[in-house]
């Protein structure tokens, strides 16, 4: 099941007289501005940002969780969902999944679900490994448990389970076509004095380097820290200094992974991600936003200003592009249909990078180089404040999508359909 493309186009016709006259006014706009317009709507039309196989279903807190029915419910659904929203956002052309929750098994298994990805366009993503709970197929049948970590455990055994794990994801993503691994670890302490700093450090190193020795050559590994939660004393890969010795430690292709929601409040996480650039240790992205911790909110809805920052620096870094990185949008859907948050995230996204496409990019040398921050603010303002939604509505256009994917989601009825398929009670599995 997915969304009939010539709905998406009909829905395009009733709107697109509006589009033309909006559009050629932006262009216009822009273009005073001495950036290139067109330039601006084929780097939109260009980005694209992995939907995870978790986020297609309704997500929860510990307090509970309030599912909307019609959700997936196996992986194969979840990439059915996937095609729907990049059919309408075109800017989702990828799937990351996150085993085992969504393991298809080697083999039969694997070729099956990357058949069916492929009959819908939609190719996989970074690999995301999971030891951070204890599940059948990761702790040896119950036989070990991660309760003390996985990676940093003081015992071997365990250690072992865990690196074992993910050579199975790595294993299972070349059979899917994937080329990259993220590691994110619940490993840390909630007591002080629990365990060692420096061995739990140790120990991940080692671990991770195991991992490493498994990826194929063209394959990439990501580290993606977090202060805290679930470890809520300590975390090992707390934040991007530890990430990057991680990745350092590691080798070449061991890079670090942002997560927007993972840093402690007030964190400069542009600076973070300059420096990482700088380094050429950048090599993932989580797109969400936050208000106090790892919310896992529509991303743009809380700090838009921000995000604009980061892609600035980001096309910093790429010379005017957004450079090769594993970009993921990793939010929890608690109370909107999750396919509507998916598609307001990604519309947040191509908003961003319009705008910071829109900051002329010389000015703001030149201003920098005359130490004038307030000429520098008027051009960082000047792409900022531009309305833009009309070339994203266009690049969205050209990559045969919807000009306004959220109305037309509604119009064509896709949630009704999937109720009526999959159920009222259809939850989808998943954290
Ligand atoms: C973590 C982190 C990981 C994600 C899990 C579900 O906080 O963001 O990227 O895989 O949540
Ligand atoms: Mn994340
Ligand atoms: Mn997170």
């Amino acid at each position: 099941m997915t969304i009939d493309r010539s709905r998406i186009g009909e829905e395009n016709e009733l709107r697109l007289a509006w589009h033309e006259s909006d559009l050629a006014h932006a262009l216009d706009v822009v273009g005073r501005a001495g950036v290139d317009a067109e330039a601006v709507v084929a780097e939109v039309a260009r980005f694209s940002a992995a939907a995870p196989s978790w986020a297609v279903g309704t997500g929860g807190t510990r307090f509970g969780r309030f599912p909307g029915g019609g959700e997936p419910r196996d992986t194969f659904e979840k990439i059915d969902d996937v095609a729907a929203l990049n059919a309408l956002t075109g800017a989702n052309r990828t799937v990351s999944l996150h085993v085992p929750w969504d393991d298809p098994g080697p083999g039969d298994g694997a070729a099956e679900l990357r058949r069916h990805a492929e009959e819908l366009a939609v190719g996989f993503d970074a690999m995301n490994s999971n030891t951070f709970q204890d599940n059948p197929s990761t702790t040896r049948d119950g036989a070990v448990s991660y309760k003390f970590g996985s990676l940093a455990n003081t015992d071997e055994a365990v250690r072992r389970a865990a690196i074992d794990h993910n050579h199975y994801v790595i294993d299972l993503g070349v059979e899917l076509g994937a080329q990259a691994l993220t590691v994110w670890l619940g490993d840390g302490m909630n007591h002080p004095g629990q365990a060692s700093f420096r061995g739990q450090f140790e120990r991940v190193l080692a671990g991770l380097g195991e991992i490493y020795a498994h990826l194929p050559g063209d394959w990439e590994m990501y580290t993606e820290h977090k202060p805290y939660e679930p470890a809520f004393y300590s975390s090992v890969n707390n934040d991007w200094g530890t990430s990057l010795l991680l990745a350092q430690g590691t080798g070449d292709r061991a890079k670090c992974l942002v997560d927007l929601g993972h840093h402690l409040p007030n964190t400069n996480i542009e600076q973070v991600v300059s420096r990482l650039a700088m380094v050429g240790r950048l090599g993932g992205f989580h797109f969400n936003d936050s208000k106090y911790g790892d919310d896992d909110l529509t991303v743009g809805s809380i700090t838009p200003f921000q995000l604009f920052l980061i892609v600035g620096e980001l096309l910093d870094a790429g010379g005017g592009r957004m450079p090769d990185a594993a970009y993921m949008i990793d939010e929890s859907h608690n109370l909107k249909d999750p396919l509507e948050d998916l598609i307001q995230a990604t519309d947040a996204l191509q908003v961003a990078l319009a705008q910071a496409l829109c900051v002329n990019r010389a000015d703001l040398g030149e201003a920098q180089q005359d130490n004038d921050p307030a000429r520098a603010a008027e051009v960082l303002h000047r792409g900022f404040r531009t309305d833009v939604r009309p070339l994203v509505a266009e690049a969205r256009r050209r990559n045969g999508a919807a000009l306004d994917p959220l109305a037309t989601y509604r119009a064509v009825g896709y949630r009704a359909d999937t109720i009526a398929a999959r159920g009222a009670d259809a939850v989808a599995t998943g954290l």
